[in-house]
C-alpha cells in the first residue's frame, strides 16, 4: 500500500532584526493553517526560523545575542506554534538557535527539531558544517560568522521514526556536502528535511553568482537520487535587513527531480503529495547490500582534504 501524504516547505520571507518572536510565530501559524487546509500533515520551516539571520553581523551586545537563542523549546513565545500545529495534527521541522548547559558549560548550536502531529518533540539535530569565519574579516564584503556564534553539532546525523517513515535533518550548508546524505541513507532515511538561509549572491566569490540556484539544487538532487530519499528544503528568503536571500524552497523526489518549488521571496507554502514508497524503487535500484564497496571508500573518513595519491 502506498504511503502517500501531503507535505510542504513552509518558506519564510525576511525577519527584521527587532521582530518579536510572537510576530514570527503568528506568520508560521498561518502557514500551518494553510497546510492543514490542503490536507497536509508535515511542514518544514527554515534554518533559524524564529529570528533574523544575525551571523551576518559581529554583534557585541551580549543581551542582543542572547535574545536570538532559545533556552527552552517550546518556550513561552513558541508554545502557540506547538499548540496550533498539534491542534491541527500537523508535524513540523523547525530550525532555531539553541543554548544549553552541557557539563557545566554554556554551549550554543545552530539546531533543528522534529515535532510530530501531537506536538511531541521526536528528535534534534545540530548543524555540523558551519560556514564562514570565527572572527570578523575586514577583507570580506560579506561577513558570515557562524563559527563565532556556534559550536559544530555533536549529535552526528541521526534518523527518527515519524510519519510512518524514517526522517533525517540537515541545516543549510550541510546540504552542499555529499557525506551527510550517505550517512542518513545508510540508516534508511526516506525524508530529509533542510532549512536554509543562503545569500542570493556571494560577493567574495563572484564566479559563482549566476550559479546559485544550480549549486543549491544539484547536491540535493544527487543526494535524493543516490540515497533514494525525498528532500524538503525551506528557505528564509528575500531582502532581510539589506541582505538579499535566495528562495527556491523545494521538494525533491527520490528520482532526483524537483517536483515543487516556491515562486516568491516571501512567506509561502510549497505543498506536494509525496509517496514514501517511491524511496523503495531507488533504494532497490542501487541495491546497496550487493554493490556498495565500503572497503574502497576509506579515504572519505581517513582524510579531511586532498593528499597524495593512494599507493604513492
Ligand atoms: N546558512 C548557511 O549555511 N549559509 C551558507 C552560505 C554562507 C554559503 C550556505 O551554504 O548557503
Amino acid at each position: 500500500m502506498a504511503r502517500k501524504m501531503v507535505v510542504a516547505a513552509a518558506q519564510l520571507g525576511p525577519i527584521r532584526r527587532k521582530e518579536l518572536r510572537s510576530q514570527v510565530v503568528d506568520r508560521m501559524i498561518v502557514l500551518i493553517e494553510q497546510a492543514h487546509a490542503l490536507g497536509g500533515s508535515f511542514v518544514v520551516f527554515p534554518e533559524m526560523a524564529l529570528t533574523t539571520f544575525f551571523p551576518r553581523w559581529l554583534i557585541d551586545d551580549e543581551d542582543e545575542i542572547a535574545g536570538f537563542f532559545e533556552r527552552e523549546l517550546p518556550g513561552p513565545d513558541t508554545q502557540p506554534l506547538f499548540d496550533a500545529a498539534a491542534g491541527l495534527g500537523v508535524g513540523f521541522y523547525l530550525g532555531f538557535c539553541e543554548e544549553v548547559v552541557e557539563g557545566g558549560t554554556r554551549r550554543r548550536y545552530n539546531s533543528s527539531v522534529l515535532v510530530d502531529g501531537l506536538g511531541s518533540m521526536i528528535g534534534k539535530y545540530r548543524k555540523v558544517h558551519l560556514p564562514g569565519n570565527a572572527t570578523y574579516d575586514p577583507s570580506l564584503r560579506l561577513q558570515h560568522l557562524e563559527p563565532w556564534y556556534f559550536e559544530p553539532g555533536n549529535l552526528g546525523f541521526p534518523v527518527f521514526e515519524m510519519l510512518d517513515a524514517r526522517l533525517g535533518m540537515l541545516i543549510c550548508n550541510d546540504r552542499r556536502w555529499p557525506e551527510p546524505y550517505r550517512v542518513l541513507g545508510l540508516q534508511g532515511v526516506e525524508l530529509v528535511c533542510v532549512g536554509f538561509n543562503s545569500p542570493a549572491e556571494l560577493p567574495d566569490h563572484p564566479l559563482q553568482n549566476g550559479l546559485r540556484t544550480l549549486h543549491h539544487l544539484a547536491p540535493m538532487q544527487a543526494g535524493a537520487y543516490q540515497n533514494g530519499t525525498w528532500i524538503i528544503a525551506s528557505a528564509k528568503a528575500g531582502p532581510e535587513e539589506g541582505f538579499d536571500m535566495m528562495g527556491h524552497s523545494c521538494i525533491v523526489s527520490p528520482s532526483g527531480e524537483v517536483v515543487a518549488t516556491s515562486s516568491t521571496l516571501g512567506d509561502e507554502l510549497v505543498p506536494y503529495e509525496i509517496d514514501l514508497d517511491l524511496t523503495r524503487e531507488y533504494k532497490s535500484f542501487f541495491d546497496f547490500a550487493t554493490y556498495r564497496r565500503p572497503e574502497c571508500y576509506g579515504l572519505i573518513t581517513e582524510r579531511k582534504e586532498a593528499g597524495p595519491p593512494i599507493g604513492s
